[in-house]
């Protein structure tokens, strides 16, 4: 379906049937097809520039801060010492400016599989990639799950800021990743991912927090609000190898003079707990046990990298 019409864009997925959010289009800034995806930059009239991939709003100028900073925070400050941190995708940039803020992170390393969209991320979103200028980063060009296996045992924290379970993102909602991640990780290594909205994707997120359950020993999902995303929410897989991590309850909470030299526009202690706060018909579904034989059949391929 074409999503720029008559001075539109709108966003069409079977991932969100029936429903698609339109933001106008004041020009549009770059459209190309890489050997991954479908690249597309517009300006918007009320939400800054836009970046698209495959059809589908990855950022708003506008309103990123919430996803970027809620899935870099939550994780780095469930964390005593995050010092090596690894990001998967990621490529306009504003997940590592958020997790270079933090003093404990020494190094991080990103690994993007397109290029092309940290190139245009850099022309057209210089707010988010702001934080390529970081000398705590080393990139990578190249896939996820190929860098992983040649550094096992590395990272304190891993953070997979993904596009949705359809195209070149797929495999990262299935368990071998989840096998793989947690091969990358140090010792009481912590990882988060994109975990996809409570309204839209219920099931999927309930088999996520199943075969993360028979992988690490704490899982937990957040969320936050933000208004360019389908119906408005999206939330984090948080898996820790830690017994002792508790999600739910920051380890370091930043005064409001820290918080506004760090510019946070969204992340605090307070919204940090309230993010695992969950509504009933939620709830009821994420805190069921998985029984017996779901347990069984969470259990399959990529076992051989546990
Ligand atoms: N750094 C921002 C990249 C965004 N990564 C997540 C994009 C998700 C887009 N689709 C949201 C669908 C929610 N069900």
């Amino acid at each position: 379906m074409d999503c720029l019409r008559e001075g539109w864009f709108s966003e069409f997925s079977t991932l969100w049937p029936g429903q698609s959010m339109s933001l106008k289009v004041e020009e549009v800034l770059f459209h190309e097809k890489t050997k991954f995806q479908d690249v597309l930059v517009f300006k918007s009239e009320n939400y800054g520039n836009v970046l698209i991939l495959d059809g589908v709003i990855q950022c708003t100028e506008r309103d990123e801060f919430s996803y970027q900073e809620m899935i870099s925070h939550l994780p780095l400050n469930s964390h005593p010492n995050p010092k090596k941190v690894l990001v998967i995708g990621g490529g306009d940039g504003g997940v590592i400016r958020e997790v270079v803020k933090h003093p404990q992170v020494e190094s991080v390393t990103q690994c993007e599989i397109d290029e092309k969209v940290i190139e245009v991320s850099k022309k057209y979103l210089p707010f988010m990639s702001s934080g390529f200028e970081s000398p705590k980063l080393t990139q990578h060009i190249g896939d996820g799950f190929v860098f992983m296996k040649q550094h096992l045992n590395e990272f304190d924290v891993i953070i997979t800021d993904s596009s949705d379970p359809i195209g070149p993102a797929a495999a990262l909602f299935e368990r071998p990743y989840y096998v793989l991640m947690k091969k990358a990780l140090r010792p009481d290594g912590i990882v988060c991912t994109q975990g996809e909205c409570l309204w839209l994707h219920l099931e999927l997120i309930k088999t996520m927090q199943d075969f993360c359950k028979t992988l690490y020993p704490v899982v937990d999902y957040g969320y936050c609000t933000i208004p360019t995303y389908p119906s408005g929410q999206i939330g984090f897989t948080l898996c820790s190898l830690n017994p002792e991590t508790n999600f739910r309850k920051p380890i370091r909470s930043w005064t409001n003079e820290v918080k506004k030299t760090l510019n946070l526009k969204y992340y605090n202690s307070d919204i940090h707990k309230a993010a695992f706060v969950l509504p009933e018909f939620a709830r009821r579904i994420l805190e069921t046990e998985a029984n017996g034989e779901n347990e069984k059949s969470l259990q399959h391929n990529g076992d051989q990298l546990d």
